[in-house]
């Protein structure tokens, strides 16, 4: 049963790959691009998708297709079809093809699993809403910010899915993640709930700040697209937008709730601090000064990502980073993802030198397909977060002139800063323009986020006691 198992990430991908013709099959030659046998990519995939196909039957292509789609969309997960290239011209019947029938829940477990959830919540003292990663995969997060509103129950994000709630909400009370939590308060506030209602969450190591969160199951919900479970109880045959519907237009007398942060806007930049050297802190801050609804936060691994955390603007900006698998390079190719779907939108990547360096030269792309993503290089002379957790040579890396990439490809602007001032003219001038823009920010070697150092720490104790 695919949706049981448990995969890096959900990502509705169908991967389409050519394959050598029918034909070419009949003697078993050796072809180029074939690994061994003509079945071993289906079979490599088949490890990562939770459907695949090789359209051989023109008969039966069509309901194939239909198949892998269907579950993709439903699982939302890889898929893949491999197409052998003597099928790619050929007409295909499409008539009588059967379609899965929607999923739906059991009343009974519905319920039940819905009454003790109530139950839970009316008698909490503390309640909170932890929003996961699935309200935005799923499109239900405005079915959480009604729930929220009703009870009045305050909610926090997770890192993965920071941004899935407006985090310009006045219920919103920042990214929970143990010690990387964008502030102590929302650390505090989380932990002491008498009830954490985890609606599409994601249990990861990371966004569980490396093991220092501490939220046991006797006090909380975990409702996902694969099941709900309340305490010790576990529920199947629930539709996860069933369930939140239902909590959704449920009656429970509003909670009290006293915001316990609610001044975490950015200081805006002073004339006298223009001129101060940049740090990581700054670098967070400037950017939420200059964040609106158009824009979407595209973090790397790295501090990018780590930092991100604190990014709190007054208008609700958009966020992506991959922060279960956390793969170093993302950002830049994932920036012409963000663009191509989004058209409104302007991307703006936060990128270590180290993760620039795996693919960066992706800007090639964007400047072909004429989009307009902001690139802002953090350049700390190398690996700076494993450098925080273990010093040596692995750590260095080769330096470029970031900057300059942009002759290189012959279009779009690049710049350097080094102070306060000059990344927020940068920035300024970025957002006036409609072309690639590459920002490259001189950081101090050992200048770290917050978040970062808590992190850091964390790891380092661990390590030592593993010895
Ligand atoms: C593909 C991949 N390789 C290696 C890592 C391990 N790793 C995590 S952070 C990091 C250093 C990133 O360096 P940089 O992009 O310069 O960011 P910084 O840490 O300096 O902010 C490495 C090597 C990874 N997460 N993904
Ligand atoms: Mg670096």
């Amino acid at each position: 049963m695919p949706s049981r198992v448990r995969y890096a990430e959900k990502s509705p991908v169908v991967v389409v790959s050519g394959a050598p013709g029918r034909k070419d099959r009949e003697k078993d030659p050796l072809l180029h691009h074939k690994v061994k046998t003509f079945e071993t990519q289906r079979r490599i995939y088949d490890e990562v998708t939770v459907a695949s196909t090789v359209l051989l039957d023109e008969q039966r292509a069509a309901s194939e297709i239909v198949r892998c789609v269907e579950a993709c969309l439903r699982h939302k997960r890889p898929v893949y079809i491999e197409v052998p290239h003597d099928i790619v011209d050929r007409e295909i019947p499409i008539t009588g093809i059967p379609s899965a029938a929607p999923e739906k829940s059991d009343p009974h477990t519905l319920d039940a699993a819905l009454g003790e959830t109530l139950s839970l919540i009316r008698a909490a003292k503390k309640p909170v809403i932890l929003a996961g990663v699935e309200l935005a995969r799923y499109r239900t997060a405005r079915l959480v910010v009604r729930m929220a509103e009703q009870m009045n129950i305050p909610i926090a994000a997770d890192l993965l899915s920071k941004s899935a709630i407006p985090e310009n909400h006045c219920l919103y009370l920042g990214v929970y993640g143990g010690a990387m939590s964008s502030d102590e308060h929302v650390r505090k506030y989380v932990e002491s709930a008498d009830i954490v209602l985890m609606l599409g969450t994601f249990i990861t190591d990371m966004s569980m700040g490396f093991y220092t969160a501490r939220l046991d199951r006797g006090r909380t919900v975990l409702a996902t697209s694969e099941r709900v479970s309340v305490q010790y109880h576990c529920y199947d045959s629930i539709q996860f937008r069933d369930f939140l519907e239902a909590l959704a237009t449920a009656r429970i007398k509003p909670k009290h709730f006293s915001h316990p942060n609610s001044h975490t806007l950015p200081k805006p930049l002073k004339k006298a601090e223009q001129s101060d050297a940049l740090t990581m802190v700054d670098v967070f801050r400037i950017l939420s000064l200059h964040l609106d609804e158009r824009g979407c936060v595209i973090a790397d691994i790295g501090d990018s990502i780590f930092g991100a955390v604190g990014i709190r603007s007054a208008r609700q900006a958009q966020f992506i980073a991959p922060a279960y698998y956390m793969s170093m390079g993302f950002a830049v190719p994932a920036s012409i993802g963000v663009a191509m779907a989004a058209k409104t939108l302007r991307p703006y990547v936060l990128v270590g030198d180290g993760a620039f360096q795996m693919t960066g030269v992706e800007i090639s792309t964007a400047v072909r397909l004429g989009l307009n993503p902001i690139i802002i290089v953090l350049n700390n002379d190398g690996y700076g977060t494993m450098r925080r957790i273990r010093e040596g040579c692995f750590n260095t890396i080769t330096q470029w002139d970031y900057s300059k990439i942009c002759e290189l490809v012959r279009d779009g602007e690049g710049t350097i800063a080094c102070t306060k001032g000059e990344f927020d003219a940068a920035l300024s001038r970025a957002q006036k323009s409609n072309r690639v823009h590459l920002i490259e920010l001189k950081i101090p070697r050992n200048d770290v986020s917050d978040q970062l150092e808590r992190i850091a720490i964390e790891v380092r104790k661990m390590r030592g006691s593993r010895r």
